[in-house]
């Protein structure tokens, strides 16, 4: 058996939660991120016979059944990763309808997985049937987006067209847009069903007044979807206030959109 601490997908999660630590997203035990793995690659690095402990979730979800996670633990620290990853990280496999998780690998510390595990794992089910290569949820508090929930209209299609015409790239990156949740309590069924409901348009989901969720197909590419977002909406928030002299116009963006060869999401151009 190989040394989990070198596999790819727990190098590749330490690199991420560093990185969005660094920017500034994850400020204490904020935000929470979870790969889908195949069954092949974790029996490379662990006996998947061997369950550690068994973990109620609290939801179902009959359609990942015998699936396996690496996730972020909850009230773990994403600063803190990289030195004691296996205290801050587990792997996780979903039984009994997914009712329950068995912990293969991490919380050593008696610790359990992020306390939106059902956002993750509602999402990674909604965003599978669109796209079958999904295999991250991403969450975490980019400072800006943030701001942008507090003086910005949350109609989907204006929030959207907001950040398109913030950077040049945004429609390339994401043509699908920005899906937006009002505020609700976060940790529970309810925002993890309405989110992975939102994840059915878009791979973005905004959080008002707390966050952002991606999916994406890996943890680069999900991150940078939200790297997109949050560059967009970090110059929104430097010209709020200011007068426009200049924008992207729509005609300028269905440039954008046969030059890349992208389709913008169905009505949000006119
Ligand atoms: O886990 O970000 O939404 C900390 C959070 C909860
Ligand atoms: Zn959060």
């Amino acid at each position: 058996m190989r040394d989990i601490l070198t596999a790819p997908f727990v190098v590749e999660i330490i690199r991420t939660v560093t990185n969005m630590y660094n920017h500034g997203w994850d400020e204490r035990n904020g935000g929470n991120v979870s790969l889908l793995l195949e069954e092949a690659e974790v029996k490379e690095y662990l006996n998947t016979e061997k369950v550690l402990r068994s973990l109620s979730t609290g939801f179902s979800a009959p359609e990942l059944e015998g699936k396996y996670f690496l996730v972020t633990g909850t009230g773990k620290y994403f600063k803190n990763v990289q030195y004691a990853p296996d205290a801050n990280l587990g792997i996780v496999r979903l039984t009994d309808g997914g009712k329950t998780a068995e912990l293969l690998w991490g919380f050593t510390d008696g610790g359990r997985f992020t306390s939106e595990f059902p956002a993750h794992i509602m999402s990674h089910a909604a965003r599978l049937k669109i796209d079958p290569g999904n295999r991250v949820v991403m969450h975490c508090h980019p400072t800006n987006l943030l701001a942008m929930t507090y003086i910005h209209s949350l109609d989907e299609r204006e929030f959207t067209r907001t950040l398109w015409q913030m950077c040049t790239e945004c429609i390339v990156v994401f043509p699908d847009g920005v899906n937006v949740l009002p505020w609700m309590l976060c940790g529970t069924n309810e925002i993890g069903e309405a989110t992975a409901e939102k994840m059915k348009t878009a791979r973005l989901v905004v959080w008002a007044q707390h966050g952002i969720y991606g999916a994406g197909k890996d943890l680069d590419e999900t991150f940078g979807l939200i790297e997109t977002a949050e560059k967009a909406a970090e110059i929104y928030v430097k010209i709020a206030g200011l007068p426009w002299e200049n924008t992207i116009t729509d005609e300028q963006m269905h440039q954008l959109e046969k030059h890349f060869g992208v389709r913008a999401r169905e009505g949000y151009l006119s």
